[in-house]
């Protein structure tokens, strides 16, 4: 194991649960191996969380692919005119929801493209129809991405469009679109995308509305350390002034079918190595999840032990991941869910989207106490 001075001054920081600097995380990415940072990021998991590890029951609902944008990471988008590209209706969104709530499903998880001609009520209604038909449903909806983008339908600023969904229904903000934030990297990879300060500015609109939201970060693609500690602490900052987020999900690159189909998958040391970092700079960040259907369901379970304390959930329905090449399945059932959790040695926690305790028979469930600790 490596042990020079710097390494030996970051794990007495670490300890002391003092924040870790710029130069500390960059010095994590380039020099600390992967024990180090393993031990590390459990120590800060372990005093946030406990050996708890939570899991939902969700599912997700992509309303439509069709996008005006062309982000070259993306499998998932279909052009206008694509055989491809679909625009789900509303007895086909009423019945993903009602299928949802039928299995007992406490979230749905709903994202898609930005549709060349579907007019601002029409992901207006995907909210209030299914929010009016199942109000026991967590509704976690849109990205900071599509947000942005209903503000130049309609010319109205995003913080009044934030307040008019939650009205209808909206329960929370889910972590996409942040992608890389650094615009070296963002104007190569979605360079007509909102840009960074546009994100953090809607999620921190979200948060003064009273509304949780989550972030991500994508890499293994052409970003280099320094973009993804850039990342972080973009984050971190803005956590500090809202609190409004609950969980980081740093998402793995799958590139098939994408127009970096030439690079290759991160390999499962990286997955590792970010997860860890991402908890030791993220102090101020609640949870960190692994989000199994883009690690994969080895490396996701091993990250219980390098700073993850959250696996998502059920899931069902995936597209993004698998139009991008994965090879997880749709579907975990929550008995694979614990196995995997109690064989990594921690407890299972079944959560809704706001992190209080689900007390569950079969699909009957209510939530109780809450389950947040930092
Ligand atoms: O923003 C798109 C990413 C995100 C690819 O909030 C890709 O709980 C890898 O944000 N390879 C959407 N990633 C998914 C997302 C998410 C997932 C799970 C949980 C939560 C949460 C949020 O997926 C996009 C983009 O960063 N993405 N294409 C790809 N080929
Ligand atoms: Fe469109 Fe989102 Fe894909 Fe970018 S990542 S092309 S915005 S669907």
């Amino acid at each position: 194991m490596r042990q020079d001075s710097r390494i030996h001054e970051i794990r007495e920081k670490v300890l002391a649960a003092e924040r870790l600097s710029f130069d500390d995380g960059l010095y994590l990415e380039e020099h600390a191996d992967l024990f180090t940072l393993g031990e590390l990021a459990n120590i800060v998991r372990e005093r946030k969380n406990g050996n708890y590890t939570y899991y939902n029951v969700n599912t997700h609902l992509n309303p439509t692919n069709v996008c005006v944008y062309r982000c070259i990471f993306c499998a998932f988008r279909a052009d206008l005119k694509s055989p491809k590209g679909y625009v789900m209706s509303d007895a086909e969104i009423l019945e993903r929801a009602a299928q949802a709530e039928a299995r007992g499903a406490t979230e749905l998880h709903i994202v898609g493209g930005l549709h060349h001609q579907l007019p601002y009520e029409w992901y207006l209604n995907v909210v209030r129809l299914i929010h009016q038909a199942h109000p026991r449903l967590h509704l976690k909806a849109y990205t900071a991405v599509e947000w942005y983008w209903f503000s130049k339908l309609t010319g109205r600023p995003t913080r009044d469009i934030l307040a008019e969904f939650k009205e209808a229904g909206l329960g929370s903000l889910p972590g996409g679109g942040a992608e890389i934030f650094h615009p070296e990297i963002r104007e190569i990879i979605c360079e007509h995308k909102s840009d960074a300060d546009a994100w953090l500015r809607i999620h921190r609109e979200a948060h003064e509305l009273g509304l949780r939201s989550n972030a991500t970060m994508l890499y293994g693609h052409i970003e280099k350390p320094v973009h993804r500690i850039d990342h972080l602490c973009r984050l971190r900052e803005l956590q500090d002034i809202t609190g409004g987020f609950q969980t980081f999900i740093p998402l793995a690159f799958h590139p098939d079918n994408t127009k970096l189909s030439h690079l290759q998958k991160p390999s499962s040391l990286m997955d590792l190595k970010i997860m860890a970092i991402s908890r030791m700079m993220l102090d101020n960040f609640p949870h960190i999840k692994a989000y199994w259907v883009m690690l994969g369901i080895p490396t996701a379970q091993l990250a219980l032990s390098y700073g993850a304390d959250d696996l998502d959930g059920t899931v069902v329905h995936e597209k993004i991941y698998h139009d991008a090449g994965s090879d997880s399945p749709q579907e975990l059932t929550v008995a694979q869910l614990r196995r995997l959790i109690e064989e990594a040695g921690r407890i299972p926690v079944e959560r809704d989207t706001l992190y209080r305790e689900v007390v569950r028979k079969d699909t009957a469930w209510q939530t109780g106490k809450e389950l947040t600790v930092a």
